[in-house]
């Protein structure tokens, strides 16, 4: 439903003057701000590998939210998704265990300096166990470090076509 409203929306002046357009497959949601698409529909819950995987499959990659733009667009979107009651995995992790705080994306980057953590997280609870990367809907969708067996929703991102 998403996808198509944006679809149409962008296309509209497309209609009476060519020039190129930005459009994601069927599933997924086009951030305008930054031509990034993200499977806006949650299918199963996973562990943080196996969303790895999964978004793989879908020669996409669960989604690196380093800058406001995509980190709000996708905060929306995975309330919509997962109807404001649950978890959704992003694409970073410390499970070398550099430090508590410090996390990386994948593709290798830190993470930071745009961040978006709720309040007294990261805090790598249940004695040092949580590595892994995820939107908390109970702190209105900021980051929080869990452990990375839990099975969670997930979300993943590829370029625009
Ligand atoms: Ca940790
Ligand atoms: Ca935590």
């Amino acid at each position: 439903m998403i996808s198509a409203f944006r679809a149409f929306i962008l296309l509209v002046p497309v209609l009476t003057q060519v020039e190129f357009v930005r459009a994601c497959e069927d599933g997924w949601s086009l951030n305008p701000a930054t031509g990034m698409c993200y499977m806006d529909a949650v299918e199963n819950k996973l562990s943080w590998v196996e969303a790895v995987r999964a978004c793989e499959r879908m020669n996409a990659q669960l989604a690196v939210l380093d800058n406001e733009e995509d980190n709000s667009f996708v905060k929306d979107l995975a309330m919509l998704m997962t109807a404001g009651r649950e978890n959704v995995w992003i694409g970073a992790q410390n499970m070398d265990q550099q430090s508590i705080t410090d996390f990386v994306w994948l593709g290798g980057a830190m993470v930071g300096p745009f961040t978006d953590w709720a309040e007294g997280e990261p805090n790598n609870l249940y004695n040092g166990t949580e590595h892994c990367l995820q939107l908390f809907w109970a702190d209105d969708y900021e980051w929080n470090d869990q452990g990375c067996f839990k099975t969670e929703c997930f979300v993943c991102q590829k370029p625009d076509q």
